[in-house]
Order: structure tokens, then C-alpha cells, then sequence
């Protein structure tokens, strides 16, 4: 049921909205506002259901996790092992940071019980009875907001003890983090979450297998797990109708940058960036796109050759890069290419944890000889020795962090290594500032 690229541009037909259904309705995020918009009514069905057979349902349905990798939702929760007389944890990983990426957090904003109900499902399947959402630090009316909608939960006997009466006792902790993006690494959340300082553990053994205080964890992105609701109330075969065999569903894509309305758009997985643009407004008046991410600055950028590349997992991935968090940043032709690059990477060189020497020490490089080009100062023997550089980093760091940093350097340089050049030859760059809205 892919729609077709270049396709239909009516939002009626392309927009899909569940989780976005009722945000701009006064109050949305309340649980009398969620419970006119059948909420707490998967869970009801959950809970009628055995365990084991949730995970099955869940599987079936094809759900694929929301926070980059895609990996199925279901199988994950199937690792955990039964029986094993050890506590069992949900994490939901609640701390979107990738640049670009919008979409949990106004999602928790406008609609925190879908999450809430959402926990209390996969808990019910995976036997657990404590939670934790790590939310990022830095959002507070969030943490407020979300705070509010546990203790209503709570009151109404959606979390607690006996739960609807199912036998089933469940405890959620909001924890906020302190603002580092590798603690949305799924090992440095566990640690972080723990008390320690947030950095990757060796995998494996995978959370599934040792997690939070080495106990059996499932680490989820918001969005997966606030998508089980809907899907255990409407059904597996309603949720495969939508986007394409593999990667089947509805979900939420961040568009950002120099679009004439930037925001959060909840549409089929498979549709393509033209589509969106078309149904959107498109790029910002009197410009023309020049490159885009797919799913934030980690993953590999795309020029407008790559407008109707299916935003899927499968379709992203076979032209070259990866769907990651769907975060679609635009940027038009008034854009250096260079400083963003050198922009995305000092993020990385800021953000990079320090554990391993590929990506420490190799972002901080990276970051002199970008400033360097960007300036005028550079020299051409500068342009392969990032080529290098970000080689030694790629599939040589300890964590996705490292591949992350040199996907940009990589990318831009296989569509654009001739602005890097007219940045040495010329010494300087070639690019106004003043005509960018996004880098003066
Ligand atoms: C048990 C096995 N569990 C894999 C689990 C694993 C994890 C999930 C996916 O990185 C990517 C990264 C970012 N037994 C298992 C198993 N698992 N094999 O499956 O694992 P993995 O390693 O494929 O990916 P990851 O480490 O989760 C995610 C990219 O997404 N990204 C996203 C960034 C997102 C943010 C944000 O703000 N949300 O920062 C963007 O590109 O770079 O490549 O749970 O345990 N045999
Ligand atoms: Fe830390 Fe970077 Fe190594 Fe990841 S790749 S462990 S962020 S230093």
C-alpha cells in the first residue's frame, strides 16, 4: 500500500493522524481529553489478553521501534526472559536529542497518556511492575506536564496496584537527565539512570539480557511505545494497512529547516519528502531545496535527487543512508554546506563522551580542520585528511555516536566536495550569511 512517489499531494489522503489526532485541541494533554479519544481502551483489550500473547500481537502487527535503529518492537519485548525470578524494567527512552528530531517531546507535550497507557501494555507483556521514563533534562513544562499525567493515572487506577482489577501492579518514575545527548544511548541511559555518569556499556549483553541493575530491560523510544495503544485497540491488520510490508505503520516525521511550515507531520511510513513538501507548502518561497536529512545530522544527507526515495527503513537504506528518527531538516541553496557540517560536527565533538580515542579525539580534529576550511584557512591536503580522519572514527568508535559524526563529513563530500574546494581555492567562503536564516 505504498503511496506512490511523486503521488498524491491531498493531506487528507496522506496525513494519518493517531497520536497527533487531538493535539490541537484544548486541553489535549489531559486524561478526561484522552479518554474521549478512546483512550485506555487498548489497555482494556491488553489486559484481557495473556502476556504472552500481547508480545505476539505486537509482533504481528510489525511495529518497529521509533527511536533510529527500527528494530521490531515485539521481538524485543520476546528477549525478556520468563521465569527467570529476576524484577523486570521498562525504559522508555524519552531523551530526543539527535539535532533535528521533534517529535517525543511535542508528543509528550500534547498527548503524555498514550505513553502512560502505552507502559502500562508492554509492562503487562513483559511482567513487569516498575517503569522509568528518561526524559531530557532540559524540557521542564514537559517533566511538568508528564509528572501531572502519571498522577492522574494513578488516581483513576491506571497505574498502582491491581490495575483494572487485572492483578497487574505497576509503579512509573519520571527521571529527568541532565542534558547529554549520549545518555539517549540506550547503555549510557541505564547507567545515567542508575547514578552514574552516562556512558556506553559493552553490548552484549544487550539490555534484554542485563539492564537496569543487570536485570532484564526493554529500552524503548516514546514514540514505539505511545504507538501500542492504537494498535491493540484497532487492530494489527488496521496498523498493517498503512505504509509498506517491512516497515508497516503510521508515525511521526520532524520537518525542519528552510520549509515554509516547519512541524510534525503523522503520515505512512514509505511516502517520500516530495510528498510531504508538496502537502506542506514546500521549501521556503523563492528557494529551491539543496540538501536533507532523512533522519537527523547522524544519518547520511540527501540532495533533491533523493526527493522520492520511499521514507522507509528498506527505501532510505538502499539509497544510501538510514531512515533513523525521521527527522527531516531541509536546507535550501543559500546554505554552505561546509558550515553545517562543521556546525553538526562541533555538536559531536561537545557531546562525544569521551570513552573511546577514535571519537574523542577524532571529532576535536575534525571540528580545527572544518573551522579552518570554513575561514579560508584551509589548505587542499585538508579535505582528505577529514575523509581520514572521519574514517578511523566509522565502525572504529565504541558507539553510534562516532558513525554518527562522520556520516555528515562522508556524505557531503561524496555530493558536494567541490564547495569544499572553492572554500580553499577561494579562501573564503563562497555563501552569504546574511541570505541563511539558519547559520548567519
Ligand atoms: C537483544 C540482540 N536486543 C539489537 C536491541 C538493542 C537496541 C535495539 C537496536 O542505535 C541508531 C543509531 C543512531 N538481542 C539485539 C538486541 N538489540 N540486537 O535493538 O539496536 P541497534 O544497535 O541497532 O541500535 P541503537 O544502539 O539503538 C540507534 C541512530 O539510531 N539515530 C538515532 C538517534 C536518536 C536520538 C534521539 O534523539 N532519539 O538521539 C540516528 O541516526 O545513530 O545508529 O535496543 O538493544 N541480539
Ligand atoms: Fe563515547 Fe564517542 Fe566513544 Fe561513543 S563513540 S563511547 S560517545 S567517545
Amino acid at each position: 500500500s505504498r503511496p506512490e512517489a511523486g503521488g498524491d499531494t491531498n493531506p487528507e489522503k496522506l496525513l494519518t493522524p493517531v497520536l497527533s489526532a487531538f493535539w490541537d485541541q484544548p486541553a489535549s494533554w489531559t486524561l478526561e481529553t484522552y479518554r474521549r479519544h478512546e483512550g485506555y481502551e487498548g489497555l482494556r483489550k491488553a489486559l484481557a489478553m495473556p502476556p504472552d500473547e500481547v508480545i505476539a500481537y505486537v509482533k504481528d502487527s510489525g511495529l518497529r521501534g521509533r527511536g533510529g535503529a527500527g528494530f521490531p518492537t515485539g521481538m524485543k519485548w520476546q528477549f525478556i526472559p520468563q521465569g527467570d525470578g529476576k524484577p523486570h524494567y521498562l525504559v522508555v527512552n524519552a531523551d530526543e536529542s539527535e539535532p533535528g528530531t521533534c517529535k517525543d517531546i511535542p508528543l509528550l507535550f500534547a498527548n503524555p497518556h498514550s505513553l502512560i497507557e502505552g507502559i502500562v501494555i508492554a509492562c503487562h507483556a513483559i511482567r513487569s511492575n516498575h517503569a522509568f521514563i528518561y526524559l531530557r533534562g532540559e524540557v521542564v513544562p514537559v517533566l511538568r506536564r508528564l509528572q501531572e499525567a502519571v498522577r492522574e493515572a494513578y488516581a483513576a487506577g491506571f497505574l498502582g496496584k491491581n490495575i483494572l482489577g487485572s492483578g497487574l501492579d505497576l509503579d512509573v518514575i519520571v527521571h529527568a537527565g541532565a542534558g547529554a545527548y549520549i545518555c539517549g544511548e540506550e547503555t549510557a541511559l541505564l547507567d545515567s539512570l542508575e547514578g552514574r555518569r552516562g556512558q556506553p556499556r559493552l553490548r552484549p549483553p544487550f539490555p534484554a539480557v542485563a539492564g537496569l541493575y543487570a536485570c532484564p530491560t526493554v529500552v524503548n523510544n516514546v514514540e514505539s511505545i505511545a504507538s501500542v495503544p492504537a494498535i491493540m485497540n484497532r487492530g494489527k491488520d488496521w496498523f498493517r494497512s498503512m505504509g509498506s510490508e517491512k516497515s508497516p505503520g503510521f508515525t511521526l516525521y520532524s520537518l525542519s529547516g528552510h520549509v515554509a511550515n516547519p512541524g510534525q507531520y503523522e503520515a505512512p511510513l514509505g511516502i517520500t519528502l516530495r510528498q510531504l513538501l508538496d502537502m506542506s507548502g514546500g521549501i521556503r518561497r523563492g528557494h529551491r531545496l539543496k540538501f536533507w536529512t532523512p533522519g537527523g545530522s547522524s544519518t547520511p544527507m540527501f540532495t533533491d535527487e533523493h526527493l522520492d526515495v520511499p521514507l522507509d527503513y528498506e527505501g532510505v537504506g538502499a539509497a544510501g543512508s538510514m531512515l533513523g528518527t525521521k527527522a527531516l531538516q531541509c536546507f535550501d541553496e543559500t546554505t554552505c554546506v561546509v558550515r553545517a557540517v562543521t556546525r553538526w560536527t562541533e555538536f559531536y565533538a561537545h557531546e562525544s563522551c569521551g570513552k573511546c580515542t577514535p571519537c574523542r579525539e577524532g571529532t576535536y580534529w575534525l571540528v580545527q580542520l572544518l573551522r579552518d576550511i570554513e575561514a579560508g584557512k584551509g589548505q587542499m591536503g585538508d579535505i582528505d585528511k577529514i575523509d581520514d580522519i572521519a574514517d578511523n572514527i566509522n565502525g572504529k568508535s565504541f558507539c553510534a555516536l562516532g558513525d554518527g559524526a562522520a556520516s555528515p563529513i562522508f556524505s557531503s563530500l561524496k555530493y558536494f566536495r567541490e564547495e569544499y574546494e572553492q572554500h580553499i581555492t577561494g579562501k573564503g567562503c563562497p555563501f552569504d550569511p546574511a541570505k541563511s536564516t539558519l547559520w548567519a
